[in-house]
């Protein structure tokens, strides 16, 4: 029998409706909060579409082997079958530990099909996310006068954080890296171009403000102290 029959036998139709349904996608993947403390609660936002049917559920999960791609280690975190409040899952942060992790959503759609999985990395920070944009004051003790001091906590772990810093009116940038004592104590080594140095201070419990005092080395050998203090954008 050949395939030019199989139409009478009805099969067709059927074999073209399975091959012509359209994959669902998810078409965004959000946590809020992200960072998140490592006692807090979270939760994965997901919005997906199915051009020729619905989106049936989302299944979420976690990068469980940290390669930063979907497969079959990843182990599962929940699904949401129910659209009525959108696609989210709720979760709480200790189940995935200290750290940045990679999570994925996917859409499975009416007929079956799967969506592509989307990432999202979601940081898990030992106190008070500080992962943000800061800006406010730094002044210097000699008569050089004030700056605008701009920095961006890019990391933060158990302890650590990482980041850069930008003097605006001098043109410098330095990155930097910080340790995190106890009472919200922190302190930093920095190095930019031609200087580098160290800060300490003290964190806000809310992690909204950063001040301390700094002692800045030059290649020339000059040397200055000075104070500052950010708050988060
Ligand atoms: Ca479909
Ligand atoms: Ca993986």
């Amino acid at each position: 029998m050949g395939m030019e029959s199989r139409g009478a036998c009805g099969l067709e139709p059927l074999e073209s409706r399975l091959l012509l349904n359209a994959g669902p996608r998810v078409t965004a993947l959000v946590a809020t909060p992200n960072p998140v403390a490592r006692t807090g609660a979270f939760t994965l936002a997901a919005a997906a579409s199915d051009v020729d049917g619905s989106v049936a559920r989302v299944e979420f999960f976690h990068d469980a082997n940290a390669n930063g791609r979907f497969d079959k280690a990843d182990r599962s975190l929940g699904v949401d079958a129910n659209p009525r409040k959108g696609w989210r899952l709720a979760m709480s942060a200790s189940s995935l530990g200290l750290g940045t992790h990679t999570c994925f959503a996917r859409a499975i759609d009416n007929q079956g099909a799967s969506s592509r999985a989307v990432a999202l990395r979601v940081i898990v920070g030992s106190k008070t996310g500080l992962v943000g944009s800061y800006a406010g004051t730094i002044e210097f003790n000699d008569d050089q006068g004030e700056d605008l001091l701009r920095i961006q906590i890019t990391q933060q772990g158990k302890g650590f954080f990482l980041g850069t810093f930008h003097q605006v009116a001098l043109g410098e940038s330095a990155s930097f890296q910080g340790t995190i004592g106890k009472r919200n104590r922190f302190t930093l080594t920095y190095a930019g171009s031609g200087f580098s140095g160290k800060a300490q201070g003290t964190i806000s419990p809310d992690g909204r403000t950063l001040t301390g005092t700094f002692r800045t080395k030059q290649a020339d050998g000059r040397e200055f102290t000075g104070t500052f203090s950010v708050n988060r954008l």
